[in-house]
């Protein structure tokens, strides 16, 4: 390392010393050679400044010139040009040259494939030029981009297509203009040759908006649903926030190689294809899904991110949380709710609770960064939605809009604070939320412990509720939150108590402000059962002492189906605890028959949602379980995963059977009852699969099957199964699908997931399959990022799986950093496992220290795992 990554501080910020009204850029599109001219608009912002320092990375300046003149007064640095003696206002015009096929970062300007795309969030756009690459500085864009017109019919970027013309060798150009000031991380440029398909919005204001997706060339058939739901975003956005689009034409354009889901560029979203391309054939429900989620959230960037932007990055939370919260209310509004809750939930209790148990916890607003890239976290955007989540609750739905207007009206066009959200939300409501801002500002996840006392003779029921944040890596002390707690009480016969204390109604969600505080309730006449934290009201965990029979009777009485789900998941909790414990004392495991018949009374309750019954019936995976342990015994954890599913598979054999008759459909049809009716089926069939001549249903089923979800699912339950054709199963499907990497990612994902004896050798063998490449991101996810989360193989004792992840993680650190740190994650919660693979995971890690060229993403992270 030749220089040690410098961290930034939130309390650092200052206002740029000057800013940029408006640039305008010309680029020459070439492989190697790529020349960018950028003519900014440049104006003093604090006094006396004299000294431009502008960012940028990787590229050879060719000239520079201040109001139309040779400048040489700059000095070149390895990651800035400063620029002395500037007047107070002035033109500034840079001619950069960079080379985009070398770029494997897939951050700046890059090729996928045939094509050129940007990634210029977070710190991107100054591998494009030299410029303020800082979200509080806006300009006013235009772009003309200049390219061999056979190769690249195409060439897009952000606004109104304002002018094109032929040049000479084959070129062609065309100009765009984005009238709305943006900061650069917004800017985006696409050229390449593509199918378009287009379609029209009509705005509630009766403007209409060109709709244009642009997929590689073959790939018409498979935009329609990313279509539906742009349109579907459009109007919802509308309707529930008020929220219009604002330009005349709205563009996507799916991009095989990207480092993440997508990237919400001022009216030219640039996806990855994953998030864009469908149909029955090659996509799941759970593709489908994905999509209308993502296509609605970077749609819904465009009022949450571009017109009201981040003043700093510390602030990322501002636009991801809000964005992900509007997008999670889409899909439950156009879906289920409950299901769509379920999915959040998980999310937030294996991966979230995972990171504030990590090396690399930091509060929703972190304080100090040294790779802005990774802090695109759970934290930021899950964690980040369930706090304004939260506000909702307590606000209401319409106060809570009121608020939103109120930071729209006052902050668009601007760079704004999380403080100032809050504020917003403040002023109109007339909520107090100085308490509440605590949570901007402090990382951990609390655990909310609820003891119920009731008596008999008072007839009242009283809660006594603490709370307790454990210190985290970056922060040891913590404060009492306020923290909403949603509660209902119901009778033995499940009819609903209401809450009151002296003759008054209570409102079901408590505001627990204190470290402790007791909830009396009165005209309580029979001992109830507790329904607590309804909707997982706030990001906690909670510790109640049920017995098995009122979780059962929750599962069945619970009047909100999400209370049902979390009732199940806390019986699930209860006996897999026990059984850990049992099986690490020597001892058998067991379950109870109860505990199987309040399971079998859901799959066999034909009033529920199948698709909810489906979730019931989802155990918990072992990555999840492990995050309830100090010590994680990875292999104790298994066997008692493991056993759970075979004891449900065998205790309930028939019911299983009869009900994936039931579900079985005549005709594929996608709709959400259709989707539900393909998901309990499915689930069915993982439990199919491992009792007695399960094997002949699961290939029957893969070889009818007329859509990708039922054939997935044959295959992913043959290979958790380990059964006899499994491998035969895989064989054809890579010798039907080699050719599209998008599909043969499910295939990579379950050699990746599989228990086999020898997963990892197995894994190491795919590498070199036909369809697999390094370079690719979603190819690495889907492979590697399987394997770390397999866990008995991935901490197999041996320390081979360690071993072969970090001599992954050391090649990508020259390809591409930012997906090697997002791969690294399972290695830096070291501390949560024994002594022995402590140390293989310790030796693993001193190998990327010691590195030369460490990248800044791997350096921060590597560095507070070891400090750990
Ligand atoms: N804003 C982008 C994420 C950019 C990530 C940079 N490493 C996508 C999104 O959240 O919508
Ligand atoms: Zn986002």
């Amino acid at each position: 390392m030749t220089q040690q990554p410098q961290a930034k501080y939130r309390k650092d910020y200052t206002a740029p010393a000057f800013t940029i009204s408006h640039i305008d850029l010309t680029f020459d599109l070439n492989d190697t050679e790529t020349r960018v001219i950028a003519r900014s608009k440049v104006q003093q912002n604090v006094d006396g400044a004299q000294t431009l320092t502008l960012d940028g990375e990787g590229m050879k300046l060719v000239r520079l010139e201040v109001d139309g003149k040779s400048w040489s007064n700059y000095s070149v640095e390895e990651t800035q040009l400063v620029i002395s003696g500037v007047p107070a206002t002035f033109e500034l015009e840079i001619e950069t040259e960079i080379n985009p096929e070398a770029n494997t970062s897939l951050e700046g300007l890059y090729k996928s494939d045939g094509a050129y795309c940007t990634q210029c969030e977070a710190e991107g756009f100054r591998r494009i030029t030299y410029y303020l690459d800082r979200p509080d500085v806006l300009a006013k864009f235009t772009t003309k981009v200049i390219a061999d017109k056979g190769a690249y019919p195409y060439l897009l970027s952000n606004g109104n297509k304002i002018g094109s013309g032929d040049l000479e060798n084959g070129k062609h150009w065309v100009q765009w203009e984005d009238p709305f000031a943006k900061p650069c991380y917004l800017f985006a440029l696409v050229a390449g040759d593509f199918d378009c398909l287009s379609d029209v919005f009509v705005t509630k204001s009766g403007r209409e908006v060109a709709l244009e997706i642009f997929v590689d060339k073959g790939n018409l058939d498979r935009a329609d649903y990313a279509m539906l739901s742009l349109k579907n975003s459009m109007k919802w956005d509308e309707d529930r926030f008020g929220l219009e689009y604002d330009l005349d034409i709205y563009m996507i354009v799916a991009v095989d190689f990207f480092n993440m889901g997508a990237m919400e560029n001022k009216g030219l979203n640039v996806f990855n294809s994953k998030f864009v391309l469908a149909n029955s054939d090659t996509a799941t429900d759970a593709d489908y899904h994905g999509i209308e989620r993502v296509i609605g959230h970077e749609y819904f960037h465009n009022w949450s991110g571009n017109r009201v932007t981040c003043r700093d990055w510390f602030q990322l939370s501002l636009k991801e949380g809000l964005t992900v919260f509007r997008d999670q209310e889409f899909s439950s509004d156009m879906g289920s709710r409950a299901v769509n809750r379920i999915g959040n939930v998980r999310i937030m209790r294996s991966a979230q609770f995972a990171e504030d148990r990590s090396p690399m916890a930091h509060p929703i607003r972190p304080e100090k960064v040294i790779e802005m890239n990774n802090f695109y976290t759970v934290t930021v955007y899950e964690k980040g939605s369930e706090v304004i989540r939260m506000m909702h609750t307590l606000l209401g739905e319409e106060t809570f809009q009121k608020g939103i207007e109120l930071y729209f009206d006052r902050h668009d066009g601007t760079a704004a604070t999380c403080d100032e959200f809050v504020q917003a939300m403040e002023e109109a409501s007339g909520f107090n939320l100085s308490q509440f801002r605590l949570w901007y500002s402090q990382s951990g996840t609390p655990t909310l412990k609820v003891v119920s006392d009731y008596d008999a003779e008072a007839k009242t029921l009283s809660l006594t509720v603490s709370q307790k944040t454990l210190p985290t890596a970056d922060q040891a002390k913590k404060q009492a939150l306020l923290i909403p707690l949603d509660v209902e009480l119901y009778a033995a016969d499940g009819s609903v108590v209401a809450l009151q204390r002296n003759g008054e109604a209570l409102n079901n969600v408590l505001q627990v402000t204190a470290e402790e505080q007791v909830f009396v309730f009165d005209n309580v006449d029979d001992k109830p059962v507790v329904s607590l934290l309804r909707e997982f009201s706030a990001p906690v965990n909670l510790e109640y002492d049920y017995s098995d029979d009122e979780l059962a009777f929750l599962m069945v009485y619970a009047r909100n189906e999400f209370a049902r789900w979390d009732a199940s998941q806390m019986l699930l909790g209860k006996h897999i605890k026990e059984n850990v414990s049992r099986i690490q004392q020597g001892g058998e495991f067991s379950l109870p028959e109860s505990v199987v018949d309040a399971f079998r009374g859901v799959l066999l309750n034909k009033e529920l949602d199948r698709a909810l019954i489906a979730e019931v019936l989802d155990l918990p995976t072992e990555n999840e379980v492990g995050g309830w342990y100090t010590t994680i015994d990875v292999d104790a954890i298994h066997i008692v995963v493991a056993a759970i599913r075979n004891t449900f598979a065998q205790e309930m054999a028939d019911e299983f059977v009869a009900v994936y008759q039931a579900c079985k459909a005549d005709k594929y049809e996608l709709t959400h009852s259709a989707a539900a009716d393909r998901t309990l089926k499915n689930v069915c069939l993982s439990y199919i699969a491992l009792s007695e001549g399960g094997e002949k249903i699961v290939a029957a089923q893969y070889d009818s099957a007329d859509n990708m979800t039922d054939t997935f699912a044959a295959l992913a339950a043959a290979n958790i199964a380990e059964l006899p054709s499994r491998d035969q199963m895989m064989q054809s499907f890579s010798d039907e699908w080699h050719q599209d990497g998008l599909v043969m990612d499910k295939w990579f994902m379950l050699q990746g997931t599989s228990p086999m004896e020898g997963a990892l050798e197995n894994v190491k063998k795919q590498m070199s399959h036909p369809s697999f490449s390094l370079k690719n991101p979603n190819r690495l996810r889907s492979l590697i990022g399987a394997f770390a989360q397999n866990t008995v193989h991935f901490h197999a004792k041996d320390g081979l799986g360690y071993e072969f992840l970090t001599d992954i993680l050391i090649e990508l650190n020259e390809i591409n950093p930012q997906v090697a740190s997002r791969l690294i994650d399972p290695l830096l919660k070291l501390k949560y496992f024994d002594a022995e693979r402590q140390q293989l995971i310790r030796k693993q890690l001193s190998r990327l220290v010691e590195m030369e060229n460490l990248a800044k993403d791997l350096y921060e992270k590597v560095n507070k795992a070891l400090e750990v």
